[in-house]
């Protein structure tokens, strides 16, 4: 914590190196303050941790370039099959935790930045999130592209390089109030502009019919795609993937001056290039405006014609395309129907380009696309109307026509996010387990590592929440975007039951109770009434609870404001118990259940196969019925409470962290390998 000048004092020791490989701590200094010097992105003689905070991330990705360009290389002689994750959505987090984790370099940078006088933790924490995502889908998406790079497999991820991505969540007087998050504002040290990648995308025009048949979509307006991209490293690994993220520009020619100079600001091309100005921030949220839809094709169409640019490049010098070997060296995966437009823009781009017929052009776009759904809620199922589509893409609907003229009666088979699995456990494997949880030594070191996590997790809470919370009471822990099916408003009925109890109880009998923190988080989209008023509710229960000094001791209820990637890196590894208690049927996995499990903590959840009928009905109409199932709850809560001794759930905890392999993105990304991109791994040698 020193001042100004002593920074700078310390740098002028260390002599400034340009050094990417530096490999050990007093290596590593010097590049970093290579990088204060001589990349500089702020006035000189400064060093705050601000500063030092881009010149570590600087040193970093130079640790990564070599690699990134290797595995480029070795992708290109190579030419395996090669996957494309297309998404919407991709929430990173902060890369500089990510990469000096996944480099195994982060006790040489953590000694480097001590040398610098700085703790590694306090020059992480300047880096804002890239949260071009929403939730679980989002955040999957990050998980596989991770997965991807670790497995060695050749994969890359596409995105659009959203300038805002999802809101910042303020927690004022009158409950959430959203703040633009501008994750771009200074610059983003990960991510690679490629300024050779430019692609253009159409919009709207008409469909030409020539002479001999063949169809043409011209006119209309016309705008550029221009790839970002940034690093993906793997864990203890080499390879290092791409996450290519495009961004929207006016074409220079279609830029009118004269318009301009007549006070039209407004312009078309000016308009168009606003394409990736923000995140929608719906989690399925039905959705039906023009600019998703562009934003769905601007995505699609970009990333199809890089990857047949690709493929056409990496044909080693043969000029004869052979356009059926197209599916043995691409793979494309459609995170949700988000970027669906991908299939008609391929029948497009291979028919009207390419002069490929249907039959052959429909036979590679069938074994090239894949598609994972991922929820069952019919308001996240996006429509358009016939006619904003025959307007902005007529061609791509004269293609999705004839598709379903010809597809309408067979069936097809759809990849989901969840399985009931009913031999997670094998007994043979478990025995192994059941050993180490009655082992002397384990469950204590166990209990003193969750220790730890809460009294950090603790510390965090009275930071951005000024309530001081106790570690040693029970942690419970909802933490998702707040919607009514995931019955927030159920848990905190339970916490306003659990207040009235503890109200009526004589002191003596309170103290024989588990004193208990109930933490929630999570954002409500902006013009979502019911879950705004969900948060405003938990917050102002907590107001209460938290100020009586009769129960306070014995029961904190807090709302976690902005949760998100780098908060749930605190929040998980700190519970004990976590709430995924969504109404049956409505959840088509959840994601953060299993991470929970995977950091030791219990989970509460609703068993979809014991749906009740009152309860499917129940789905078929969200509102406030919502509670009905409160005193189901109530009773898993209590049984849950009168069991609570320390030991047992120890033994719980740890059996839980075993039986979590299951749920490693590593293992969905090998079976996806396998079964459905039939790639291969091609590691760096
Ligand atoms: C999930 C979405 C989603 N499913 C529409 N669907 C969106 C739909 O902005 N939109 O329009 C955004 C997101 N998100 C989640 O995916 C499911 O609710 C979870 O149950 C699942 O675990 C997760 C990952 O598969």
């Amino acid at each position: 914590n020193g001042s100004t000048t002593d920074r700078i004092k310390i740098l002028e020791k260390i002599p400034p190196v340009a050094n990417p490989q530096a490999k050990d701590p007093a290596a590593i200094a010097s590049n970093i303050n290579y990088h204060a010097h001589y990349s500089p992105h702020f006035s000189p003689y400064k060093f705050e941790p601000e500063q030092a905070f881009y010149a570590t991330a600087e040193s970093v990705r130079d640790q990564l370039i070599k690699q990134w360009n290797d595995t480029y290389s070795h992708y290109h002689k190579v030419n395996p099959k090669q996957t494309y994750y297309l998404s919407m959505e991709y929430l990173q987090g902060r890369a500089l935790t990510n990469a000096v984790g996944n480099l195994d370099v982060q006790d040489a940078y953590a000694n480097a930045l001590k040398q610098l006088g700085y703790a590694l933790e306090e020059i992480t924490e300047q880096e804002k999130d890239a949260a071009l995502g929403n939730g679980g889908l989002g955040r999957l998406a990050s998980c596989f592209l991770d997965s991807m790079a670790t497995l060695s497999l050749p994969a890359w991820g596409y995105g659009l390089r959203y300038r805002y991505g999802l809101f910042k969540q303020l927690m004022t007087k009158t409950g959430q109030e959203e703040i633009a998050e501008d994750w771009l504002e200074k610059f983003s040290p990960w991510e690679i502009p490629r300024h050779d990648v430019v692609f253009p995308i159409r919009f709207f025009g008409q469909v030409e019919i020539n002479p001999n048949g063949s169809r043409k979509w011209i006119g209309g307006e016309v705008i550029q795609a221009a790839a970002y991209d940034v690093p993906i490293p793997g864990y203890k690994t080499k390879d290092t993937n791409s996450l290519r993220l495009w961004e929207a520009k006016a074409r220079a020619e279609d830029f009118n001056l004269f318009e301009f100079n007549d006070g039209k600001y407004e312009s078309a091309a000016l308009l168009h290039s606003r394409i990736c100005a923000v995140l929608y921030p719906g989690d399925a949220t039905e959705d039906g405006k023009l600019l998703r839809l562009k934003q769905q094709y601007f995505l699609c169409s970009a990333s199809l014609q890089d990857i047949i640019t690709r493929f056409k490049e990496r044909l080693g010098g043969r000029d004869k395309i052979l356009w059926s070997e197209f599916p043995s060296k691409v793979a494309v995966q459609l995170n949700d129907t988000h970027p669906t437009l991908s299939i008609p823009e391929l029948m497009r781009l291979l028919m009207d380009d390419e002069g490929l017929g249907w039959d052959e052009a429909w036979d590679i776009t069938n074994r090239t696309i894949a598609y994972t759904n991922h929820t069952v809620l019919p308001e996240a199922l996006e429509k358009w109307s016939q006619t904003v589509m025959w307007k902005l893409l007529p061609r791509h609907m004269e293609i999705i026509e004839e598709i379903d003229k010809r597809v309408r009666y067979t069936l097809n088979l759809v990849n989901g996010v969840a399985q009931l699995h009913s031999d997670i456990l094998k007994a043979e494997l478990f025995s192994d387990y059941v050993k180490f949880a009655d082992n002397s030594e384990l469950p204590a070191e166990w209990e003193s590592a969750k220790l730890a996590s809460k009294q950090q997790l603790a510390n965090y809470v009275l930071q951005v929440t000024g309530v001081s919370i106790d570690p040693n009471s029970l942690f419970d822990i909802q933490i998702k975007r707040i919607h009514e099916y995931k019955r927030q408003l159920m848990n905190i009925m339970g916490a306003v039951y659990r207040y009235k109890k503890l109200k009526e109880m004589s002191p003596e009998e309170r103290k024989k109770t588990t004193p208990r923190t109930i933490m929630i988080g999570g954002k409500a989209f902006a013009t979502y009434t019911n879950a705004k008023r969900i948060v405003k509710l938990v917050s102002d229960v907590g107001a209460v609870v938290n100020t009586d000094p009769e129960v306070n001791s014995f029961l904190k209820i807090i709302f976690v404001p902005n949760y998100n990637v780098s908060v749930a890196e605190v929040l998980i590894p700190g519970s004990e118990l976590s709430q995924h208690i969504s109404t049956a049927g409505m959840e088509a996995s959840g994601t953060s259940n299993m991470k929970f499990a995977l950091n030791g903590c219990l989970i509460i959840g609703t068993l979809d196969e014991l749906m009740l009928k009152s309860e499917k009905k129940l789905v078929k109409k969200i509102s406030l019925f919502l509670v009905q199932q409160l005193t189901k709850f109530l009773g898993c809560v209590k049984k849950e409470s009168k069991d609570w001794d320390r030991k047992k759930w120890t033994k719980m905890s740890i059996l839980s962290t075993a039986g979590s392999g299951k749920f490693s993105s590593d293992r969905t990304i090998g079976q996806y390998a396998n079964e459905i991109w039939k790639i291969d791994e091609c590691p760096l040698p």
